[in-house]
């Protein structure tokens, strides 16, 4: 394969246009009246400003308000709630719209439908709500208490959802030394540029088409089917570009869910997008979990024992969020060799927004907890943290690995990612410049964090959709199950389609995202799409070989067994291939082995039967996830004077397999990055003791941008996973996994020296102050 394409750092087909005329977003469609959109109403949701009461509403004043078209609540929809995903329980339903009690600021409580945009919002201002104040309940870990305010008095309890330890519990009782600390990983907000936005209309012969902003057009076709009563085939879900979505796209909310009911009433079009202070508080949030971990062993520095035990906050309405301890406990002993551990989970309501996924979902929580307990485990004996997970490591040769918990790890090197990043990173002379700066004493102190993680990608294994039509011109059609949003599947596929069936890249066109164009499709999120949806497309270029080499049998008159397809090496048209100069190469040709002089290209073959196109397809199994490790060294500088600390260095090995494109694995690992070290360093979603939130904007909330970054140093690795034939696992979440507990340690690094043992994220300059004053 020295001629292949893969593997270079082929430059991302989706960015001229993104970077100048801008993608084309689902309001873009609406506001060009595209695509049934014409005439669209405007719809505003009218939203709880009180977290917990019980409420009337009075609209008659806004009906009468300029540009109102109808203003709607919960009684006159004809839709069921949105059923809570078992094992949860199923009295904490979520109405479309609030029904007598509102749960959380920002929960929509009417659906106000207008002519012009800016309506709506002055409407909203003239709907009358009587809030009869309940309880509010934001803490978490007091939702478990006995006197707690329930949010849902006919389901008797706060509890969504437990997981209890199965097998025996962790034996504490031969360790030297047991370390104990309560974490808490904080809630974030995922902050996507563009908000929420969908619209929806009803076709003439009674088809719902619903244009969203999304993770995965098939799985909300089948969602809004469910909702409405309707064949999926009588739904048709529609994804165009997507600004970024880091899980918390992967689902419907009630106000998507609802619009289908409002174009409904309206007889037209209806279209919305949130503004950012109502995605700051009604899309999902993401982590919100209080873990207890509790680690021991022996003095030497063997990890004998561990336990961890988390309260998850599930928000006001238990989603996708109310399951993610599942995950936690799925990668609960991270890269260690500990077969004495346990976990429990316990997932609650409160009146705050719904959690969901969010980057890593449920398994940068794991790596979180570990991480930080082996530093405090390796504190408490006075060992140095890379000495402490170098000594506890599962070895290279125990693979395929069972966890505790029963986990198969495919395959790894985590000593080998380790020697890398401490390499890399000069570990040794980062530590000797440390003790200088204690030994001196100054105000500018030197923090060095550690992070060593696996994680699991493809979940569940599962499957995806590919298929490939070579059309008789010659180029090709890839489509696609898998819809990007942000992750560059169009530079990627048309990669592997080109490699594979030899015909170049600029002649290659790839489609996602539309129902009624694409058979079928899952969610891209778990860190999936390149080792499934990718897979597929191999696979798919495979069989439209097959279909092509029997076709050149025929019109070479020769046996199908003897015809072989020459490719002619990079097949890049563009100038793209590692900056090489702009030229045409030669499209594969198929030829009887041994005489290729007399041979024939895809467009015959394809023109040979014009009836018949030519389309190799596949929907690629695969046999189970695959298992991306990495280690990250994380260095900051602490000003223990103001708090202030600043990330001056961020190390990652992040092994994902083999890499089929490593600028898009680069862009991917950028990403987790800083969203790892923004939460380390700066975000967190608050709430004040009513239940009013108190980052309900990008001035409130710390998200972070690229002043608050270095430079990232990466190296590579790549050890290939037997799960699928690319050999690749999942880049799209590694870097935060990493990267959080890596910063989140190098903080409390710096502030060791002062006495300091543990902080919780963020580690903002008024915490770490505080930090520094207490410990003194
Ligand atoms: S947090 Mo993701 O879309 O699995």
């Amino acid at each position: 394969m020295t001629n292949s394409i893969l593997g270079h750092r082929v430059l991302r087909r989706e960015d001229p246009a993104l970077l100048t005329t801008g993608g084309t977003y689902v309001d873009d469609l609406a506001e060009r009246g595209e695509d049934g959109l014409a005439g669209a109403l405007f719809v505003t949701f009218l939203r709880s400003s009180v977290a917990h009461a019980r409420f009337t509403v009075d609209a008659t004043d806004a009906r009468e308000a300029p540009g109102v078209v109808a203003i709607l609540t919960v009684d006159d929809l004809d839709l069921p709630d949105v059923a809570v995903a078992r094992p949860m329980q199923a009295a904490m339903a979520r109405p479309l719209l609030a029904r007598d009690v509102v749960r959380f600021v920002g929960e929509p409580i009417a659906a106000i439908l207008t002519e012009e945009r800016a309506q709506g919002p002055d409407a909203a201002e003239q709907i009358i709500v009587d809030y009869d104040w309940l309880e509010p309940l934001v803490d978490p870990e007091a939702a478990l208490a006995d006197d707690a305010p329930l949010l849902f008095p006919e389901a008797g309890t706060n509890l969504a959802m437990r997981l209890d330890h199965r097998g025996e519990p962790a034996d504490f009782s031969g360790c030297e030394v047991v370390v104990r600390q309560r974490i808490v990983n904080q809630r974030l907000a995922p902050s996507p540029i563009e908000p929420r936005s969908a619209a929806a209309h009803w076709t003439a012969d009674g088809r719902l088409v619903q244009h969203i902003a999304c993770q995965g057009a098939h799985p909300l076709r089948d969602e809004l089917a469910e909702h409405y009563g309707l064949d999926p085939a009588d739904v048709r879900v529609v994804c165009p570009d997507v600004g970024g979505g880091f899980g918390a796209k992967a689902n419907l909310y009630a106000e998507g869910l609802v619009l289908g009911a409002l174009a409904r009433h309206a007889g037209r079009p209806v279209r919305w997008m949130d503004s950012r202070t109502d995605n700051m508080t009604a899309m999902g949030h993401g982590r919100a979990q209080v873990q207890h971990v509790t680690i021991g062993g022996t003095r030497d520095g063997r990890i004998t024992a561990y336990k961890l035990e988390v309260v998850q906050d599930a928000g006001a309405y238990p989603a996708m969020g109310g399951i993610l301890p599942w995950m936690t406990r799925t990668m609960l002993t991270g890269v260690y060799d500990i077969p004495n551990a346990q976990f429990s989970s316990r997932s609650v309501v409160t009146t705050t927004t719904p959690t969901v996924a969010y980057r890593g979902a449920g398994r940068p929580e794991a790596t979180a907890a570990i991480e930080r307990a082996v530093d405090l485990f390796a504190a408490e004996i006075g060992l140095d943290p890379a000495e402490v997970r170098r000594r506890n490591l599962v070895a290279p040769d125990a693979f395929p690995f069972t966890t505790a918990t029963g986990t198969v790890y495919d395959c790894g090197d985590y000593e080998g990612a380790l020697d890398r990043v401490l390499a890399g990173a000069g570990y040794a002379e980062l530590r000797a410049e440390q003790a200088r700066r204690r030994a001196a004493g100054g105000t500018r102190q030197l923090g060095i964090g550690l992070a060593t993680y696996v994680e699991i990608t493809a979940l569940s294994g599962g499957s995806e959709y590919g298929s490939i039509e070579v059309r008789p011109d010659g180029s090709a059609v890839v489509t696609t199950g898998s819809n990007p949003y942000g992750q560059g599947h169009h530079t990627a596929w048309a990669m592997l389609a080109a490699d594979r069936l030899g015909i170049p890249m600029d002649r290659i066109v790839v489609v996602h995202g539309d129902t009624d164009v694409v058979p079928s499709g899952a969610i891209t999120g778990g860190s999936r799409s390149v080792q499934l949806a990718g897979a597929a497309v191999h696979d798919a270029a495979a069989h439209a070989i097959d279909l092509g080499r029997e076709r050149a049998a025929d019109l070479l008159e020769a046996a199908v067994d003897d015809i072989v397809l020459l490719t002619p090496g990079p097949a890049d048209t563009a100038g793209h291939l590692d900056g090489a100069a702009p030229g045409t190469v030669a499209e594969a040709r198929f030829h009887v082995a041994g005489t290729p002089a007399v041979s024939v290209g895809w467009s015959e073959v394809a023109a040979a039967h014009p009836d018949t196109p030519l389309i190799g397809l596949s929907t690629f199994s695969a046999a189970g996830p695959t298992f991306p490790f990495g280690a990250h060294v994380a260095v900051v500088e602490v000003d223990t004077e103001t708090g202030r600390v600043e990330l001056v260095r961020l190390v990652a090995v992040d092994d994902a397999g083999t890499i089929l494109n490593p600028l898009l694995a680069e862009g991917q690992v950028h990403g987790g990055l800083a969203q790892g070290a923004a939460q380390a360093l700066l975000e967190e979603v608050r709430f004040d003791d009513d239940g009013n939130p108190l980052t309900a904007n990008f001035a409130d909330y710390g998200v972070i941008s690229a002043t608050e970054l270095p430079a990232f140093e990466r190296i590579a690795m790549e050890t290939p996973t037997p799960m699928n034939e690319l050999g690749a696992k999942g880049i799209g979440e590694s870097g935060t996994i990493g990267a959080t507990p890596a910063v989140h340690n190098a903080v409390i690094d710096a502030l060791a020296g002062l006495g300091v043992r543990h902080l919780d994220m963020p580690a903002t300059a008024e915490k770490v102050w505080q930090a520094i004053r207490s410990a003194r």
